[in-house]
């Protein structure tokens, strides 16, 4: 028995990487792995997914069985299909790379915030990437400029790219470099060509990547699955699937309002129970009304507070 890291899996096939860089496929022993997560009565997508250490056992010079996952350092989870189901997109990584476009399919703050909300909910260390700048031209500069600060000053690093231009590319290589890091956002916003670009030896791989879709401007779900690849320059990049929808693994609205870095310092409302939305002496609306925080944060929070109460909703109607 050896331990291996878990590069790919696509149903019960999971790619396994011995420590000698050797890849292996490989089943899992018993029929269900116990994941240790708690599922808080949900169904688990797949209890293996890419940057997940296992212990395994060659059963061939290509082939493999898996005995145990080992402990993970952090995952990055969603839930989906209507709340009933969790699905962990990563796992063990040392920095949650948040990519949005700029412009094609459109930058959408509330998307970003959802996966930073989820990535300090599990402690992972989370920054953003805008790609596509070379398309900004034309466009107003000053909201997107508003909107990157903001995040700047909430401590998450950001990094503008552009895979036309080359713009940004060098800096992402060296934020990489001898890392675990994962892509993650939503469809068509460039994170496979990120990947190809910065390390030109991953061709042989044949990394897909797929156009946006000019009748909804939006992506075309490219990849399909997780996948993590090996950096000739040092360190792992795990390119994941955009997801349409990324809806936090969150029962109780009222604990949203905590995972919010910036709503933090002003959760001092009269009202233990209260909601932010217009209960008399409300620290956070008093804090939004003064400036201190950001109308589209706020505006995040408001979304995703109807997707948590709707998905409560519907996980009683399971009972
Ligand atoms: N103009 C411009 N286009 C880009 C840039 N980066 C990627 N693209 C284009 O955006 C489209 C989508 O790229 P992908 O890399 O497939 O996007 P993805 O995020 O991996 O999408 P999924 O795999 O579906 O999640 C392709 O047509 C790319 O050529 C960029 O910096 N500028
Ligand atoms: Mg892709
Ligand atoms: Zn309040």
């Amino acid at each position: 028995m050896e331990k291996g890291l878990v590069l790919w899996g696509v149903r019960s096939i999971f790619y396994v990487e011995d420590s000698e860089g050797k890849e292996y496929k490989c089943v899992i022993k018993s029929k269900r792995l116990d994941s240790g997560f708690d599922l808080k009565g949900r169904n688990e997508a797949s209890p293996i997914v890419a940057g997940d250490y296992v212990m395994f056992e060659k059963t061939s010079c290509d082939e493999g069985v898996i005995l145990q996952r080992l402990p993970r350092k952090n995952e990055f989870t969603r839930l989906k299909a209507g709340g009933r189901v969790v699905q962990t997109l990563v796992a063990n990584v040392d920095w949650l790379i948040v990519v949005d476009s700029v412009v094609s399919p459109p930058l959408r703050p509330f998307f970003i915030d959802r996966c930073l909300f989820t990535a300090d909910l599990m402690n992972i260390k989370a920054m953003i990437v805008f790609n596509k700048f070379d398309l900004l031209d034309g466009e107003d500069p000053e909201e997107f400029k508003r909107i990157r600060q903001a995040y700047e000053d909430l401590g998450y690093p950001t990094l503008v790219t552009s895979t036309v231009t080359g713009q940004g590319i060098e800096e992402l290589r060296n934020i990489l470099k001898d890392k675990t890091c994962s892509f993650n956002g939503r469809s068509g916003v460039g994170k496979s060509t990120l990947v190809r670009t910065i390390d030109p030896e991953l061709e042989n791989k044949k990394i897909q990547v797929g156009e946006v879709s000019r009748k909804f401007n939006r992506g075309t779900h490219t990849t399909t699955r997780a996948c993590a690849y090996r950096l000739s320059f040092g360190g792992r990049i795990i390119d994941t699937p955009g997801v349409r929808e990324f809806s936090v693994f969150l029962d109780k609205p009222e604990e949203l309002a905590m995972g919010f870095r910036d709503f933090r310092p002003y959760c001092n409302c009269r009202f233990s129970d209260c909601q932010h939305i217009q209960e008399p002496d409300c620290g956070i609306r008093k804090a939004l009304e003064d400036g201190k925080i950001n109308d589209f944060r706020y505006e995040s929070y408001l979304r995703m507070r109807e997707t948590v109460l709707k998905l409560s909703d519907a996980k009683m109607g399971l009972k």
